[in-house]
């Protein structure tokens, strides 16, 4: 059976932000750092959405997970992760499939864990410190978020759990995220969570990809 869409435009409006998160190639890609399963199955499916908005006058922001070589994010560093989006290598570019319409917000910088878009974390100290993007949405005239992106049990969840917070509504569009899913049933954990906070998670079909479509590479 083929995908089945729903008719009607997802509710973006002018004062809605689309939130990409870490459409990255080390998420995305198969031969990434840290490669998450089924990954690049969101980059068709978040393009549609990036259209839908920006053609009903939402905004569109992007997060970049962007580390240094070193930082006690990593394994090799007495972290969690395998190394991963290390700054101005090919794994931290956003992958290439993805329509790139707004500003990209980088995080992890300073070598802290930024799992939230919205702000970092030094995994030393358990200082927290705000991004720049709370700041840019609200110079946008943001009043409500969707999320899509990589990866839902870590950076989906912890931006959309983070905005809510910060008292916008906000979905999570289902099909346009996948989970990293360290322990089988990370993901479903990760929207139960999502759901208790009174974030919205969309099971809906993806939205119909634009008949006329101008992907980057043309095709
Ligand atoms: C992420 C693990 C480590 C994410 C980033 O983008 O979800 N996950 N760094
Ligand atoms: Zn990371």
């Amino acid at each position: 059976m083929g995908p089945r869409y729903h008719r009607t435009v997802r509710s973006y409006d002018p004062a809605t932000a689309l939130i990409v998160v870490d459409v990255q190639n080390d998420f995305a890609d198969p031969a990434g750092g840290l490669s998450v399963s089924g990954g690049a199955e969101v980059i068709p499916v978040i393009n549609a959405e990036i259209e839908a908005a920006l053609a009903a006058g939402a905004k569109v922001f992007y997060t970049q997970d962007w580390h240094p070589r070193s930082t006690p994010h990593f394994e090799k560093d007495g972290g969690l992760w395998p190394v991963h989006c290390v700054a101005h290598t090919w794994g931290a570019e956003l992958h290439p499939g993805l329509r790139v319409a707004g500003p990209v917000v980088r995080k992890g910088v300073n070598g802290e864990d930024g799992y939230s878009g919205f702000t970092t974390r030094d995994p030393e100290t358990g200082e927290t410190r705000p991004t720049e993007l709370d700041d840019l949405l609200k110079a946008a005239g943001v009043q409500q978020l969707v999320v899509a992106g990589l990866a839902t049990d870590y950076c989906v969840r912890a931006t959309a759990l983070d905005g809510r917070a910060r008292g916008y509504p906000t979905t999570v569009l289902a099909a346009g995220v996948r989970a990293v899913d360290l322990e089988p049933g990370d993901g479903e954990k990760a929207f139960a969570e999502l759901r208790a906070a009174g974030v919205e998670v969309d099971e809906r079909s993806p939205q119909r990809p634009p008949a006329h479509h101008d992907s980057p590479r043309g095709d």
